[in-house]
């Protein structure tokens, strides 16, 4: 009996990249072809052009285009990718040129997001990221879009979809937004509820590829996916989580980051981002094993300050130090900690970190009770740090502090 379909080849892919000194191209090639194998293709070769700017016509110039066309003609390629987000002019007129299909990055990472989300609410939000990159695109193409057939670029929204006019692609754009728009309204109540159960929550974010997932298994059995993959994960996922110190925290595993993200990405995303935004504690997970992994921090720390983070405690965690060898000065910095997620060592440490960053949860506070309240008294006594008491008219004073629990138990007489 035969256990696997016969699957298609991989589709043959060659990276192109105009190297205008704007960021670091070899780095970001290398990122692209991780993409790419992502994406289920293989890479065959690679053309790069140092330019001012990529042509405005054509991307490359026109001796590196010729060049193209030709090693796609004798290498059997069939998908350019090309390292950067192309106009619509561009990308016609490349594809007319190298007689192949191109891409760009924005393309290939919308389609392994595609390829990747699961819930209800990744689906439409990858569908709408797609379409609102799709919709200017349609300009000058009809009501059609050109792209039909499989491979990469066309998984996602259905063909009827993208085969419509533009008027019906808005209006699915709009049904989209307000779908979301719903599922933020139910997302915000259920956070006002654990805000009112005091759950705090502690967000692990970070660069994708950089253990996320693994830590967060690690820490709390969450079986959720750990792949050697860009982009394992895309859907949030939530697991409560007990601290040395007693407190229960939720902890929560979002979608990574990658350097220039694409815009419609970032929007679509918005509001499940917003939501890890809105956690006491952000967790910064870095591969400290990658050579690039002071810019990935970086990536990471921007895209939370477009988030509206700054202010809130970061904890920089050091993964995969089962693998490092070398000492940085990187992995000095404040506020940091340095783990193997998979090795389970350095938890100790972190959930410490975590305690430490959290907000405290004893507070001071000045509390009137009544005469008549004895075992409130004899309560807040017992278990509170009295630091003055005074016997007035109206009840007993009390300048105390204490867990914010028992505060709250007694909320009522706090003056
Ligand atoms: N050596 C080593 N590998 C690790 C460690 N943590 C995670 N990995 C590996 O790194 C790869 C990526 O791990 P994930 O946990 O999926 O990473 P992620 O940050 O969730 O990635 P995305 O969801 O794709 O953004 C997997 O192959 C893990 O086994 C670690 O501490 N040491
Ligand atoms: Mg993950």
């Amino acid at each position: 009996m035969e256990l696997h379909e016969n699957k298609q080849d991989p589709e043959r892919a060659v990276l192109v990249a105009a190297d205008t000194g704007e960021y670091d191209c070899s780095a970001s090639l290398d990122e692209l072809e991780e993409l790419t194998a992502t994406a289920g293709a293989e890479v065959a070769g690679f053309i790069t052009q140092k330019r001012d700017k990529p042509d405005n016509a054509t991307f490359l110039g026109s001796g590196r285009l010729e060049e193209l066309a030709e090693f796609c003609e004798s290498n059997e390629i069939d998908l350019v990718i090309v390292d950067d987000e192309l106009s619509p002019t561009q990308q016609k007129n490349m594809e007319k040129a190298v007689n192949t299909k191109v891409i760009d990055r924005t393309t290939l990472i919308l389609d392994i997001f595609a390829g990747r989300a699961n819930s209800n609410e990744g689906k439409l939000q990858v569908e709408l990221a797609q379409l609102k990159y799709a919709l200017p695109r349609l300009i000058g193409q009809g009501t059609k879009l050109s792209r039909t057939g499989a491979g990469i670029g066309t998984r996602g929204p259905g063909e009827t979809k993208l085969e419509s006019d533009k008027r019906h692609i808005r209006r699915r754009i709009k049904y989209l937004e307000n779908e979301l728009d719903e599922l933020k309204k139910r997302r915000d109540i259920s956070r006002a509820r654990r805000e009112k159960d005091r759950v705090e929550t502690v967000v692990i974010v970070g660069y994708t590829n950089a253990g996320k997932s693994t830590l967060m298994n690690t820490l709390t059995d969450a079986g959720v996916l750990a792949q050697d993959k860009l982009f394992a994960t895309l859907d949030p996922t939530s697991r409560a989580l007990s601290l040395p110190d007693g407190r229960k925290i939720m902890l929560i595993d979002t979608v990574g980051f990658i350097r220039r993200l694409p815009h419609d990405l970032v929007e679509a995303f918005k509001s499940t981002l917003e939501e890890a935004a809105s956690a006491k504690v952000i967790l910064n997970v870095c591969d400290a094993s990658d050579p690039e992994c002071g810019e990935h921090l970086k990536v990471t720390e921007d895209l939370l300050a477009q988030l509206g983070c700054e202010g809130k405690p970061i904890v920089t965690v050091f993964n995969k130090c089962d693998l490092v060898t070398a000492d940085s000065t990187l992995f000095h910095r404040q506020n940091s900690v340095r783990i193997s997620a998979l090795e389970a060592k350095g938890l100790d440490e972190l959930l410490e970190a975590i305690s430490k960053a959290l907000p405290p949860s004893r507070s001071r506070t000045k509390m009137l009770i009544p005469y008549s309240d004895g075992s409130a008294a004899a309560r807040l006594r017992r278990d509170g740090a009295i630091h003055s008491e005074d016997y007035r008219a109206d009840g007993l004073f009390l300048d105390l502090t204490a867990d914010n629990e028992l505060i709250d138990l007694y909320k009522d007489y706090c003056i």
